[in-house]
């Protein structure tokens, strides 16, 4: 990591970029050939920051700069360079703790907010994959390796309550970026405001709706409190299938920008919540109802595979060894010990379940009713058929996070999703 004199920072495009990486020695022998000749070419269709391909003679790497503005709204939207230290500081650990899936590290500057990465070649992002119907064979395992692995060695189940608290302070600089999440997730498409947009006027009677919801309003509110006063884990923080990329066999998880200590069930949720849209999503794009079929069967073993999975690697984790100070093996002695923490341990899963199903709710909502939308419904172009589909998904989102207790497994999740399949909503017009 090198870092420059406070206030040096400065938007790298092109050419600045190029210097700037020839200034580097290792970057440019792993580029090879003459800096004139590297090809550079922004890639960046994320909504903070901006990202380079760049490629050389012998080899290439991917550039990640933050700007000190949202990019999807523009200058009128400050925000932190920080989060690109707390993206560097994420990776590093989950390298550590997920060997091999999240892209390797080659270079970070500080002042420049600047992050240098393998290149994920031919990598693509997995929401574009499933935009396609592409079904992804490896991703159940890899996606559950890196969420039991970074949440569970990452918790107090697995540390002493003086590195988790150090652990927790390393992060708690990051509130701007949770303070997004915590606005355009958890509170915005629930009332009235100005970033909101929705498949207008077919969604506009369930949007009024959700503003008047006082159940949901409560179920809201509780998660938003789990997520602002639980620190249980390093979170990734914005776990979508934008910040996943795949190839057939490989998954690599990026983006970590939004990383804090919070509840484990946010990151489960997200990636259960992105699942589920890609399956509502389904009815509205151009397939044959053979592609459609395998698609949505892919896509709903996947979600109680995810969940199923996440959950037994989480729990071998605890069994094989936890050092952490919760749980102090020296109240659980003997066979009577080692029996009652065993149901302690479906207790607890249990309960990270329930949070889950609530967080992958409220990360539904968000994506129909607030500011940043996804491409799951957003590329379905005849707005009807679109807001059918999003109509599907929020109604098993509302059950979700207001009739939790009536999802006890992941099979009353699918079970609700198959059931919502054809259901024919009310629209506004
Ligand atoms: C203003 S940022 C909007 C969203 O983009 C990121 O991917 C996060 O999901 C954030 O909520
Ligand atoms: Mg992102």
């Amino acid at each position: 990591m090198t870092g420059d004199r406070a206030g040096d920072y400065r938007i790298l495009h092109e050419a600045a970029l190029r210097d700037y990486l020839a200034s580097v020695a290792d970057l440019k022998a792993l580029l090879g050939g003459g800096p004139a000749a590297w090809g550079v070419t922004e890639v960046g269709d994320g909504n903070l920051n901006l990202v380079f391909i760049v490629k050389g003679a012998r080899g290439g790497v991917a550039v990640k700069q933050a700007l000190p503005y949202v990019r999807l709204v523009g200058e009128s939207w400050p925000l932190p360079l920080s989060r690109a230290h707390y993206e560097y500081l994420a990776l590093a650990r989950q390298a550590q703790l997920a060997p091999g899936l999240v892209p390797a590290l080659l270079h970070h500057n500080e002042t420049l907010a600047l992050t240098v990465m393998e290149l994920l070649e031919p990598h693509i992002i997995m929401r574009k994959g499933m935009v396609a119907a592409t079904q992804y064979p490896h991703f159940v395992d890899d996606i559950t390796t890196f969420m039991a692995r970074t949440l569970f060695f990452t918790s107090d189940l697995a540390l002493s309550a003086a590195e988790k608290k150090e652990a927790i302070a390393a992060f708690a600089g990051n509130h701007a970026l949770c303070k997004i999440t915590e606005d355009l997730i958890f509170t915005d498409p629930y009332r009235i405001a100005e970033q909101n947009r929705w498949t207008a006027p077919y969604l506009d009677g369930l949007a009024a709706s959700l503003r008047d919801d006082m159940e949901l309003h409560v179920a809201i509110s509780r998660l938003k409190l789990k997520f602002m006063a639980g620190p249980e884990a390093l979170l990734h923080g914005d776990l979508h299938t934008g910040s996943i990329m795949v190839t057939d066999s490989q998954t690599r998880v990026i983006d970590p920008e939004f990383a804090f200590y919070g509840p484990m069930g946010f990151d489960v949720g997200a990636v259960l919540a992105n699942l589920l849209m890609a399956y509502f999503a389904s009815a509205g794009h151009e397939r044959t109802p053979g592609e459609r079929q395998a698609f949505e069967g892919w896509v709903l073993e996947a979600v109680e595979k995810v969940w199923s999975e996440f959950a037994r690697k989480f729990v071998d984790l605890w069994r094989a060894g936890a050092a952490g100070d919760a749980y102090p093996a020296s109240l659980f002695a003997g066979d009577k010990g080692a029996a009652r923490l065993e149901t302690e341990r479906q207790a607890y899963t249990q309960r990270l379940f329930t949070d889950t199903i609530g967080f992958a709710a409220a990360k539904t909502i968000r994506r129909i009713f607030g500011l940043a939308h996804n491409i799951d419904f957003e590329l379905i172009e005849d707005p009807r058929k679109r807001a059918i589909s999003e109509a599907r998904a929020v109604r098993l989102a509302r059950a979700m996070m207001v009739e939790a207790a009536a999802f006890r497994t992941i099979s009353d999740v699918t079970g609700a999703a198959r059931k919502l399949r054809d259901w024919p909503p009310e629209l506004t017009s």
